[in-house]
């Protein structure tokens, strides 16, 4: 579908879809659609459809058990010991005496299969696409002069999955339909409807682990671990006729077929029962169904596409639109070509845009955040069990929900750090005897907070680190800078303040007076120290120190806005004065370890130790040259490759570098073709012929990164100013990007011709100071101010009312 977007400077059709000439073979060829809670990757087979489906709260496991480890704390004065000794193996070993348990698994739910018998007759006029601007996936192809059709969306405000199937001549759709689930279940046809009841795993190790004969479990004698679901399967027809086979539905010679699959869990809260306190999974599943069927297949694609476009309509982005347009090609072509090196600026228009619908379809579940895959998930176990990693991934999937305009969607993450500041102030006290609530790099549905390895098995390097709750804070408090939300920073704030008490608690004096964080760790890298030795446990890697001292200017202002907490406040303060400063390293590089130690892998896909500069803007490039220079280098030494998700990390802080060819050449190498199985273009991060982002494996992260890095590019709202094209690739001659969101609640566009800012609208939300930045000199129109030359580019200050535009003009 197009659609028109009036931007106000012109109108024009954005064409935002994902199109193939064949079925998808490959499960990172189907194409994904969901309504925040129920997924589904659509193939588009001719006579074997296959759905595969996922329900976001399905994960395996039970609320987390209290106080994991009771021995844990004994290690905590040995290890500070060892590494004031620089006995770092020592420090090591005693580590991982401090582990727990895993977190639990993201489950998938089960396929549909729709069999379809053209006697082996072959499909031509085939085509498949997923358009992004409505949520629709549409199949259609022609066997024995018959068109076939087959269109699916996942709808929110009806709560379940619709499938329409039809056909250009009357009662030419005979098939069978059929369901099946890798978790224990048990299929029934109720009332001409498929049910699958089931039970997820009571357990299931990650996928990394092969050491117990048994890596998926379902014992659950307390009813305490393994939740129940169902997954309902209901046909409407016109035409013909329903029956049943053993559990499949048959259907014979209908004009029209219409599905609603809809699934429910019996998850009830991370700290509830799923089972013996769990909710009704099948009022929940049968509830929609009960509501769909007597409504038209049209009204609810209507209301769908309302609902969805509420959000996607939003914001709208156009490149150099006098390049020749692909959009008529299949998107696998176009990524072959791209990786050949031809441009197809629309292709990445539509991947920065892919990251905005894959928000809106996985980020709609109460206390369920987008997981590794978002909600997209077919294995049993998959890959980092699918689950909520904190070192950098979950957090990257809501680096675009603020300033790609889609902030209602954060709920699932605050919901979620709520609930790990419960688990995690038990393990803060019962790990560390410390103040406030801690998180570890792993977590999950039940909101686990402790250091995973199963109790010594892990690797510190990644089990074993301490700053979850620190940089989550971080996402409270840019929630309130980006919607000016006072009563909301209220109700956060003593999780921000949580997180600081915990900090306050865990900084330890150095022999110089410096408060420093030991144990510590820089995921997941290693140093090198006396000749050749891998060293992991730390004292004070810059990227604790780095997300400490945000965490306490955070603290801090928030606790002005509020004007509450003095006396906390300036305990925060004089902690902050006395944090280790960041180091300059004998390359001239930002440092990544207390001392200057070499990495054991320089180009590490972790670039923890610039967090100051991204997410966090401690350093930039106004504000602390110095550092920002140190960081470049330290990015230049880590080289331009990476898994899918450090490339898009490194989009972003080229482009807080200012430099946007360097992020556009990161940029351009997220968009490289990936295919597992093909020699050709794997081994790489890039992305899948469906856009999916490739670590490789598949992990959504790089996607959400990539939009916020197109963003940060385009736009930066940091330093308490609006920067307007702070680092333009020169590859976007001309482009128009609207409706985006800085810091302050202002919505802006912006326009440019020839890699110069043509036009800039800044719609004031909340009224308020606002400061822009701009390359070349600027007006504020009617108020008539004119920029004044700064450091960087020109800068002009300005008073505004709620509710009013200003537009921003070049002076001549
Ligand atoms: C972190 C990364 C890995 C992977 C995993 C899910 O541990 O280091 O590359 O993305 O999370």
């Amino acid at each position: 579908m197009l659609i028109a977007v009036i931007t106000g400077f012109s109108c024009y059709a954005q064409n935002l879809k994902l199109q193939y000439d064949k079925p998808a073979v490959e499960w990172t060829e189907a194409l994904p659609i969901g309504n925040g809670t129920l997924g589904a990757m659509v193939f588009g087979r001719v006579d074997s459809e296959l759905i595969q489906l996922n329900e976001a709260t399905l994960w395996s496991g039970g609320p987390v058990q209290k106080n994991v480890n009771p021995d844990a704390f004994k290690n905590l004065a040995q290890i500070r010991e060892a590494l004031t000794n620089e006995d770092f193996e020592k420090a090591y070993n005693l580590t991982k005496n401090m582990q727990g348990a895993y977190s639990e698994s993201f489950m998938p739910l089960g396929d549909l299969i729709l069999n379809q018998n053209f006697n082996g007759q072959k499909a031509d006029s085939y085509n498949r696409s997923l358009d992004i601007e409505t949520g629709l996936a549409v199949t259609n192809f022609k066997i024995d002069s018959v068109n076939y059709k087959r269109e699916i969306f996942a709808s929110a405000p009806a709560q379940c999955i619709v499938i329409k199937l039809s056909a250009d001549q009357l009662k030419k759709l005979s098939l069978t339909i059929d369901a099946s689930s890798l978790l224990r279940n048990q299929k029934t046809i109720q009332n001409q409807a498929l049910v699958l009841n089931g039970k997820a795993p009571s357990h299931s190790d990650p996928n990394y682990i092969d050491y117990n004969k048994e890596p998926v479990i379902y014992d659950d004698v307390a009813g305490c671990r393994g939740m129940r679901f169902e997954l309902i399967i209901k046909p409407i027809i016109k035409d013909g006729e329903v029956s049943s086979d053993g559990n499949k539905l048959v259907i014979k010679n209908a004009s029209e077929v219409l599905l609603f699959v809809s699934a429910a869990t019996s998850f009830n809260g991370f700290d509830k029962c799923p089972d013996s306190q769990g909710k009704d999974e099948h009022k929940l599943a049968e509830s929609p169904i009960k509501k769909v069927v007597a409504k038209k297949y049209d009204s609810l694609l209507k209301e769908h596409i309302a609902d969805f476009q509420h959000f996607f309509n939003r914001v709208s982005l156009q490149l150099n639109q006098k390049e020749t347009n692909k959009s008529n090609l299949p998107t696998d072509t176009r990524l072959e070509q791209y990786a050949k090196g031809e441009k197809d600026a629309g292709l990445e228009a539509l991947f920065f845009q892919y990251g905005r619908y894959l928000l809106i379809s996985s980020s709609r579940t109460h206390n369920t955040p987008a997981n590794l895959q978002g909600i997209w998930n077919n294995k049993l176990r998959a890959p980092w069990s699918s689950n909520y990693t904190t070192n950098i991934n979950l957090q990257m999937n809501y680096w675009p929900v603020e300033s790609g305009s889609l902030s209602e969607l954060f709920f699932p993450l605050d919901e979620f750090i709520k609930n790990v500041s419960v688990t995690g102030a038990e393990t803060a006290k019962s790990y560390y005897h410390a103040n406030g609530w801690v998180l570890h790099h792993n977590s999950d549905i039940w909101a686990t907070t402790n250091p995973v390895g199963d109790f010594g098995k892990g690797d510190p390097m990644w089990a074993n680190w301490y700053m979850g709750a620190n940089w989550l804070s971080r996402h409270l408090w840019e929630h309130y800078q980006y919607t000016g939300d006072v009563a909301y920073l209220k109700k956060v704030y003593p999780i921000i303040k949580g997180a600081a008490e915990f900090s306050l608690d865990w900084l330890q004096k150095d022999k110089n007076g410096y408060l420093v964080t030991m144990p510590s760790t820089s995921p997941e890298n290693k140093y090198f120290y006396d000749g050749k030795k891998g060293g992991v446990v730390t004292t004070a890697s810059t990227m604790d120190i780095g997300i400490i001292k945000d965490l306490f200017e955070n603290t801090i202002e928030a606790s002005k806005v509020l004007n509450t907490d003095l006396e906390f406040r300036q305990t925060v303060s004089q902690a902050a004065d006395k944090l280790l400063p960041f180091q300059i390293g004998s390359k001239g590089q930002l440092q990544e370890w207390y001392k200057d130690f070499e990495d054991e892998d320089p180009h590490h896909r972790h670039t923890s130790h610039l967090y100051a500069l991204h997410p966090a803007n401690l350093i930039s490039p106004l504000k602390t040259p110095e550092l920002a220079e140190a960081a470049k280098k330290t990015l230049e030494l880590r080289g331009d490759d990476g898994t899918g998700w450090s490339l898009a990390w490194k989009v972003n802080m080229w482009a807080r570098l200012l430099d946007g060819n360097h992020a556009y050449k990161l940029f351009k190498n997220q968009l490289r073709l990936t295919k597992d199985n093909d020699p050709k273009y794997s081994r790489h991060g890039g992305c899948y012929p469906n856009l999916f982002d490739a670590h490789p494996p598949f992990q959504i992260d790089g996607n959400f990164a990539g939009t916020a890095g197109v963003i940060e590019l385009l736009m930066q709202s940091q330093n308490k100013e609006i920067h307007l094209l702070p680092a333009l690739p020169d590859a976007w001659t001309d482009g128009e990007i609207k409706g985006i969101t800085a810091k302050g609640n202002f919505t802006v566009a912006i326009k440019w011709e020839g890699g110069k800012m043509t036009q800039g609208t800044i719609l004031s939300n909340n009224g308020g100071k606002c400061s822009v930045r701009a390359e070349t000199p600027f007006v504020i129109e009617k108020l008539n101010i004119k920029s004044e030359k700064s450091s960087i580019g020109y800068s002009a200050v300005f008073e505004t009312k709620k509710g009013i535009s200003y537009i921003i003009v070049p002076s001549k």
